[in-house]
């Protein structure tokens, strides 16, 4: 065991907090904002838990200015949020519409007046439902529509926000959207997902050339990404070619065209019998591998992976919530298991070495970049106490075990420059809805009160400090 009381931070290491517009605002009608394709998802019944909606979340759009007061509180440096497209610019197409940029600027200038580095993230999965209509991410005028929404926003942002970050997790986008239909639009055809993929990857391409145009030189751009940890369950030339397309379809399909201007021959081989890939077009490539700053890199949970016995059906314990169709395209006779361990509410096994493998990985495949953990956290049955505080040693537990796990990258040279916890408050967890609790501030449901949790301190001692505390408390 290393002695816990050497791990010590960079000086201007960024601790900070991760929420999305659709999770925590609100407001759903408010200032001109139209629906979202998460709207329409939890609107529609059977898709989320509960019949849950983001229509009122943790009413953030009307809480801002108390919520960023209880970040400063809780010393953190840095906030990730993500800017609502619909809020912005509600056909998808067109004018932006002024009150919805007012809010992101007034969030923006509270964030400053309280020294918290705001980081930008253009897309977190709200697309605006009449871009879904026309065709929505497997369609190539997707991409265009959100590089001219990256402009609205660099033009009215970009003289105050200098860390930007296009997609969220777009392997979430494309093929749980797309191809398992757990989240958002709900469809379940595994070639509209790789279209999805394609026109991301184009949309970050396209996108990061209008920020560039569009803002200082001063401004730093990046992408998050949720790269699966892949592991093969045995050394078997079969497990490991198992976890060969697993990393295909859930990491090269992005970093390929992001990172290398390339889409592998082995994932084109892979997929041929679903299609030729003929929506790629000359020079697409070299558009999604536009120069970047910083990558984010979002982690939870590793994946264990094995080859299938053929006509078998793959063991589905992949953590993607329950579906029928898989959101791993001509990918069949790959089973996922659940690693061994102990486990989030999620069902998500708790394993940081993971988190170090990543960054290690992502600093030798992007040795220029600086890289960033922009998710990172865990989901608990909280209790609070009879005097309403919420004692959570597991998530206290989990985040010193992960916080320890990013010092070992740093120990080992790796350039990570930030950290930022999923999430500042419990949140609309996508098809789970309010029945996972993430946040290390209770939110009460009924009244609206934070109650800030154990987690919350714990966190806090570690920003102002800069050193993970000496003792594990178990
Ligand atoms: C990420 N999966 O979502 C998102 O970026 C957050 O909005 C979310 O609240 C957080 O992680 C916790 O879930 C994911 O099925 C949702 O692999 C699902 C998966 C991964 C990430």
């Amino acid at each position: 065991m290393p002695d816990d009381s050497a791990r010590t931070f960079p000086d201007r290491f960024v601790w900070g907090t991760s929420t999305a517009a659709y999770q925590i605002e609100g407001a759903v009608t408010e200032d001109g904002r139209t629906p979202s394709i998460w709207d329409t998802f939890s609107h529609t019944p059977g898709t989320v838990h509960a019949g849950d909606t983001g229509d009122t979340a943790c009413d953030h759009y009307h809480r801002m200015p108390a919520d960023v007061a209880l970040m400063s509180q809780l010393g953190m440096t840095g906030y990730r949020f993500s800017v609502s497209w619909p809020r912005v610019q509600p056909t998808g197409r067109g004018p932006a519409v002024q009150r919805g940029l007012d809010f992101y600027r007034s969030l923006v200038d509270e964030l400053l007046a309280h020294d918290i580095t705001p980081m930008l993230t253009l897309y977190h999965w709200d697309l605006p439902q009449e871009l879904e209509d026309t065709g929505g991410w497997p369609v190539r005028d997707t991409a265009s529509r959100f590089a001219d929404y990256a402009r609205l926003v660099a033009d009215a942002l970009g003289d105050r926000v200098e860390m930007w970050t296009t997609l969220n997790e777009p392997w979430c986008s494309a093929f749980l959207g797309y191809a398992s239909g757990v989240h958002a639009p709900g469809r379940t055809d595994p070639v509209a997902a790789l279209r999805a993929a394609h026109h991301l990857n184009l949309a970050h391409g396209l996108a990061t050339q209008a920020l560039r145009a569009a803002l200082p030189s001063r401004a730093r751009l990046s992408v998050s990404l949720n790269p699966a940890l892949v592991r093969p369950r045995t050394d078997s030339a079969a497990d490991r070619d198992a976890a060969r397309r697993i990393d295909a379809l859930a990491n090269r399909v992005f970093t390929g065209p992001m990172l290398r201007a390339r889409y592998d021959d082995d994932l084109l081989a892979d997929t041929a019998r679903l299609t030729d890939w003929s929506f790629v077009q000359e020079g697409d490539t070299a558009i999604a591998a536009q120069p970047l700053d910083a990558v984010c890199l979002n982690y939870y949970t590793p994946s264990v992976v094995s080859a299938a016995p053929e006509g078998e059906d793959a063991e589905r314990r992949d953590g993607h919530g329950a579906s029928s169709h898989s959101p791993w395209p001509a990918a069949e006779r790959v089973a996922f298991h659940q690693p061994p361990g102990e486990q989030t509410a999620m069902g998500w096994t708790v394993d940081p070495s993971g988190l170090t493998e990543l960054l290690l990985r992502f600093s030798r495949e992007a040795p220029d970049l600086a890289l960033y953990v922009t998710e990172n956290g865990a989901a608990y049955e909280d209790k609070p106490e009879e005097d309403g505080r919420v004692h959570d040693p597991e998530r206290v537990s989990y985040l010193r075990q992960h916080l320890a796990a990013v010092h070992d990258a740093l120990r080992a040279g790796v350039d990570v420059r930030g950290y930022f916890l999923w999430s500042l408050l419990d949140n609309f967890e996508w098809a789970y809805g309010y029945s996972r609790r993430f946040g290390i501030v209770r939110v009460d449901y009924d009244t609206q009160a934070r109650i800030p949790k154990a987690s919350a301190d714990w966190y806090a001692q570690l920003a102002r400090t800069g050193r993970l505390p000496a003792t594990p408390e178990r």
